[in-house]
């Protein structure tokens, strides 16, 4: 029996409901334990707005900056990074990434954009304005999301832990285990810096996990639940992007043909 939460966009009404059997990817945690305490609250949401998306975009990172999303697309043969009109969803700006590479996580640092790979332990530094492909670095392990908050790269890599990086060096300078009510919280996918906190979408869920970056405690659960429900195999929830200026909460997923805009009902 799995347990799932439908929450309605119109409504603060939070509506528990059970459903029998079937899909054993819902869980964000394992199972409880002994030690496990209370898991944090449950927030709705309300789509405010809807944007066209590339239905061939495997979305693996995603950032807003002066008026543009900045897109990073995975599968070996088809990843990319994009500059991308919210608008039109039209991409006015595009760089192929080599086959043998697979790519991941995306953000900005200093008038850069820095992509990830998923298991060939190389990220890509480029110039934000031109695409031009500045240096490499090298990281341990698989590289799934990345952010940054005002000193250091977050990266995530399908566990439940995130790993800090010095964003001009790249070396590792600490990380911290996400937890929910004592609960590791495994498969962080692509994150996101939203006002102090972290939100990670976890792969193979319509959830997103608002992590406290310093403690690793997830503070609370966005549900997303019912934003697209046109789902067929791969085409997960991926992608959140936040504009700052306007305290605008993007998000999307993976080959999805819409982006939306939505706002957190607590
Ligand atoms: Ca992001």
């Amino acid at each position: 029996m799995t347990l799932r939460y439908v929450v309605s966009g119109f409504s603060r009404t939070v509506i528990v409901a059970v459903i029998a059997a079937g899909c054993s990817q819902s869980g964000p945690a394992s199972q409880p334990t002994a030690q496990a305490g209370p898991s944090a609250p449950f927030y709705g949401f309300l789509a405010v707005n809807s944007f066209p998306h590339d239905p061939q975009a495997f979305t693996q990172g995603l950032i807003y900056r002066d008026g543009f999303l900045y897109e990073s697309t995975g599968l070996n043969g088809k990843s990319s990074l994009r500059k991308v009109t919210l608008d039109t969803g039209q991409v006015v700006q595009k760089k192929d990434v080599e086959q043998k590479y697979f790519a991941e996580g995306l953000t900005d640092w200093d008038g850069r954009l820095l992509q990830l790979t998923w298991q060939t332990n190389i990220g890509f530094v480029y110039d934000l304005a031109k695409f031009d492909q500045q240096q490499t670095f090298k990281y341990a392990g698989e590289g799934w999301g990345l952010t940054h908050d005002d000193k250091r790269l977050i990266l995530s890599d399908g566990t439940a832990r995130l790993r800090f990086l010095d964003p001009m060096t790249f070396g590792e300078t600490g990380g911290v285990d996400v937890t929910d009510g004592g609960r590791p919280v495994e498969r962080l996918n692509e994150l996101e810096f939203v006002n102090g906190e972290v939100y990670a979408n976890v792969w193979q869920t319509e959830r997103i996990a608002i992590i406290a970056p310093d403690s690793g405690h997830v503070t609370a659960w966005l549900d997303l639940t019912g934003l697209h429900t046109a789902r067929a195999g791969d085409d997960v929830m991926n992608g959140i992007a936040y504009d700052a200026a306007g305290d605008r909460l993007f998000v999307t997923g993976k080959l999805w043909p819409q982006l939306f805009q939505i706002r957190v009902r607590k």
